[in-house]
């Protein structure tokens, strides 16, 4: 990688001449178009998608960055993880890196990238048992993002579940484990998907590329438009051959993490499973027994194979799929025939509840061979933790219902704790050099979400009454439909089904349903609402980033269309403002535009003083920075920090890069003539 000329614009935000939005767009756009995707605030990162494969990454390009200092080379996200992983070496400090953005911004590519430097600078001894650590970390993505993520109109790979992964290292700085916090998985993707859309990854990969043989014995038949399920997204499948090659792959990678070939055929079994019961209807008729009512299945063959990939009794399956168990007044159960509407409702209820269940059983299974083992006893409890979270972003769809509803309120949690930590963190750095400063913020920052609904704004026609209301969320207000929300906030399953795969004979299934042993009179207590669980697991989430030192990664989609090297402006100021990109560059510049380690800051500037080009004689980097200053006369704008120099106004910066800029061309020449001289 090369390093970076002037003519690739600022590489930190900070060093603009002035913070306006024009400069700042400029800025960003001038170092796109010239393959500069990355730019700094400070210790921020801002990373705009480039939709293309740029020579960024590699081993050449982690060599660069592995031990330098972040400002040493053009900014990267190697650089962020770099930092991050050496805080938590040198100072034992457990950090995470937030990585934020709105749908299709690049978060989790760039999640992957972390994921591979750190992979690639640690264990040189190469350990067996880090070795193994270190190759599960990185197939896990593979194998999550076949379950976890899907076709939208936003992203064709899109995280459909929030991801919170923490790696845990040895007093060596080696990774030892991990451990992956899943959030709520959208699993109501399972049975129906926008036009234009996909359901899970996972259930195509194993259409297209099942062995013949398998998919017989599965009862599956390749064409995705068979099932309902699949229907809708079928004439958007990726070639088949990459379907295929994606199967591989995630084969591979399960097999790598140490599922047996045992749970792989259970895996498939159960998304075969779900398949053909999406297909099942449901008909009311004269003829159907008295135990089941009035109500029949039209295809018995699909409870059939239904009954037989699950392991279990197929007149159980057909029961629990005609009828539920209810407790009646005192404790005597009796069974109650459905209607085919609660029939329809139950079948559903199911089939997101066993992709669920199969999901989070994939995320145990994953931690279960990630959990920190041979840890030396002596040491034990000094292991360190880098966090990398990795949510689904921001989005708004025509219609956006409970699961939009959670994951925007989850991005809204993380904004507040974005600038609830910028504010924090400088002034903790100005106290800790030993400066002086006042804080010219409030937290006005704060974004509140405001409310309103056709009720409280009866002239607003884009919003039906009793069915829509809308938030005025920090990054742009959405309106929600309410239909179906309550239902999927109250998440509600029948007993009976629990039961049964609790009682199937495949072991893989049957751990994933531990709470179908309960007896029926044991849960009629009313549960806990989806959303309360997942508003739960944000507020520890919130309570678990505040609680390790944060670097932050914050993704800009440059245009709505997924294309190569477009920059839409429009589109981009939008994601600047929400992500409060400038009041980010303002407050990094409130007390001080910039503060440098005396080393780097030499490292820029020597060139520009005669006492410190090429090296100083002065003792100290510190006395040497001090000399340099009193030379262009600016040593009035300054406090000398105990490690760092800290400079008030952003015009000093000027000067001195404007010096530098002027002096390289000679410096160039120098070097040239000098060259030639030797030759
Ligand atoms: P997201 O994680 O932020 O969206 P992704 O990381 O999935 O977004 O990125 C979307 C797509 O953009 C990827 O599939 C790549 O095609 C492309 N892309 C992203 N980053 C890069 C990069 N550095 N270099 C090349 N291409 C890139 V969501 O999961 O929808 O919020 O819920
Ligand atoms: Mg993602």
């Amino acid at each position: 990688m090369d390093e970076e000329g002037p003519e690739c614009g600022k590489p930190d935000f900070v060093l603009l001449d002035q913070v306006t939005m024009e400069d700042f767009m400029e800025n960003l756009k001038l170092r796109f178009e010239k393959g500069r995707i990355y730019t700094y605030i400070g210790e921020v990162l801002v990373s705009v998608n480039p939709y293309q494969e740029l020579p960024l990454y590699g081993p050449e390009a982690i060599a660069k960055y592995q031990g330098r200092e972040l400002y040493e080379r053009p900014p990267h996200l190697y650089a962020v993880a770099n930092a991050a992983y050496g805080a938590m070496k040198r100072r034992s400090r457990d950090t995470c890196i937030v990585i934020s953005g709105e749908s299709g911004a690049g978060k989790t590519e760039a999640s992957k990238h972390i994921m591979q430097y750190i992979a690639a600078v640690t264990n040189p001894s190469q350990r067996a048992e880090v070795d193994r650590v270190k190759d599960v970390l990185l197939k896990s993505t593979c194998v999550l993002e076949a379950f976890g993520n899907a076709r939208t109109n936003r992203n064709h790979n899109s995280s459909r579940f929030g991801k919170y992964m923490d790696i845990n290292f040895d007093f060596k700085g080696d990774p030892i484990g991990g451990h992956i916090h899943s959030y709520l998985l959208e699993k109501s993707r399972v049975l129906k998907q926008h036009v234009g859309e996909r359901n899970f990854h996972a259930f195509y990969q194993v259409l297209r590329g099942c062995e013949d043989a398998e998919l017989r014995n599965l009862h599956l038949q390749r064409n995705p438009a068979v099932y309902n399920f699949t229907r809708q997204g079928a004439g958007l499948s990726a070639l088949e051959s990459d379907e295929r090659s994606h199967y591989l792959a995630v084969m591979e990678a399960m097999r790598v993490i140490g599922f047996s070939a045992e749970e792989v055929g259970s895996v498939h079994r159960i998304l075969a499973a779900i398949l053909h019961l999406g297909n099942i209807e449901f008909v009311e008729t004269e003829a159907a027994g008295p135990e089941q009512g009035h109500l029949a299945v039209a295809e018995e063959l699909l409870v059939d194979h239904v009954a037989e990939l699950t392991a279990t009794p197929r007149d159980l399956v057909l029961r629990c799929l005609l009828s539920r168990t209810v407790a009646s007044g005192g404790r005597e159960l009796i069974e109650k025939g459905h209607t085919a509407a609660e029939a329809s409702y139950a079948r559903d209820a199911c089939a997101k509840a066993v992709y669920q269940r199969l999901f989070e059983w994939v995320v145990n299974r994953i931690n279960g061979v990630m959990e920190t083992r041979g840890r030396d006893p002596r040491r034990d409890g000094k292991d360190t933790v880098i966090g990398v979270l990795d949510i689904y972003g921001f989005e708004v769809f025509p219609v956006n219902s409970f699961e939009q509803f959670c994951i925007n309120y989850c991005n809204e949690k993380l904004q507040q704790l974005f600038i609830q930590l910028i504010l924090k963190q400088e002034q903790e750095e100005y106290e800790r050099e030993g400066i002086a400063w006042q804080s010219s913020l409030d937290t006005h920052h704060r974004h509140h979400p405001h409310y309103t609904s056709r009720q409280l704004c009866p002239t607003d026609k884009t919003m039906e009454f009793g069915r829509d209301f809308r938030i005025k969320h920090y990054a742009g207000d959405v309106t929600y439909s309410v239909e179906g929300f309550i239902d999927k906030n109250r998440d509600h399953l029948f007993q009976d089904f629990k039961r049964l795969m609790y009682n199937s004979s495949d072991p893989t299934l049957r751990a994933m349903w531990p709470d179908g042993q309960q007896d029926i009179t044991e849960v009629t207590k009313r549960p806990l609402t989806a959303g309360t669980l997942f508003k739960n697991s944000m507020v520890a989430l919130v309570e678990n980033l505040a609680s390790k030192e944060p670097f932050y990664v914050r993704c800009i989609k440059p245009n709505e269309d997924k294309m190569a090297a477009r920059l839409d402006e429009d589109h981009c100021r939008h994601q600047v403002v929400y992500l409060g990109l400038l009041e980010n560059v303002r407050v990094r510049r409130a007390g001080f535009a910039s503060r440098q380690p005396y080393p780097r800051f030499l490292l820029r500037y020597k060139m520009t003083c005669e006492y410190t080009w090429p090296n100083h004689l002065l003792g100290s980097d510190r006395a040497a920075v001090s000399a340099l200053l009193e030379q262009h006369g600016l040593q009035g704008d300054v406090a000398f920090g105990h490690t760092k120099l800290f400079i008030r106004s952003p015009q000093t910066l000027v000067k001195l890069e404007q010096s530098r800029a002027r002096l390289i061309p000679i410096i160039v020449l120098l070097l040239q003539k000098a060259w030639r001289g030797a030759l």
